[in-house]
């Protein structure tokens, strides 16, 4: 398998899954403005919509779009337990979680990397997302990780947005669960060495 990613970016989350499940995989960079592969490769014939993450498998197959990646990859090693079985209401509370992430907390800060967008409408964006740190701060009180005390893919992808806080000089010291939910991750072995990777590439 062959994971498309771009430092500091959303395919953080599926970088952090693989290793995770301990799955054998080759990173390959993109460089999003040029939309060139670090091996020199158009990377819009892997993925016409143009951007990370795109996964390719074994047998030539591309997926893009986090939340579906992640999935199909804890899928590999059900037995992980990094989601819940296919089929199950606990799968479908992860599902929930993962459009969550993807459609209020991925999407509502990617905004905020618009350079053209003016200061007023930042801050209109910037409330919306605090009254969802405010939700997700009540509903991780008490709770190691979203789905309880497992740690599964949506916790790699909430890890993942939430550390884009530090480019928009938003301080998550505001909402202590989940400032010391952002540690517990950050501590866990795949996760070190999914960002020393991206880091040395
Ligand atoms: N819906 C996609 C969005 C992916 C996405 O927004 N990727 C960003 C990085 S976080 C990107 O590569 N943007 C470059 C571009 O759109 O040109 C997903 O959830 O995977």
């Amino acid at each position: 398998m062959r994971l498309y990613y771009a430092p500091d970016t959303c395919s953080l989350s599926p970088h952090i899954v693989l290793r995770e499940l301990e799955l054998e995989f080759e990173l390959v960079k993109v460089d999003n403005r040029s939309k060139r592969t670090a091996d020199g490769r158009d990377f819009l014939t892997i993925n016409p919509k143009g951007y990370v993450a795109a996964l390719e498998l074994d047998d030539g197959e591309i997926l893009t779009e986090g939340p579906a990646i992640v999935q199909y990859l804890a899928d590999l090693k059900a037995e992980s337990g990094l989601a819940p079985r296919a089929g199950t209401w606990d799968r479908v509370r992860l599902q929930e979680w993962l459009n969550f992430i993807t459609s209020e907390i991925h999407a509502g800060s990617a905004l905020l990397f618009n350079s053209s967008l003016p200061d007023e409408v930042k801050s209109i964006y910037r409330e919306k997302l605090f009254r969802r740190f405010n939700f997700l701060e009540d509903q991780l009180n008490g709770k190691t990780y979203l789905m309880g005390s497992a740690f599964s893919v949506a916790d790699a992808y909430l890890f993942t947005v939430l550390g884009w806080c530090k480019f928009f000089a938003i301080d998550l010291q505001g909402w202590p669960v989940l400032s010391a939910y952002m540690a517990g991750i950050h501590a866990r072995p795949a996760v070190q060495a999914a960002l020393r990777a991206e880091a040395s590439d």
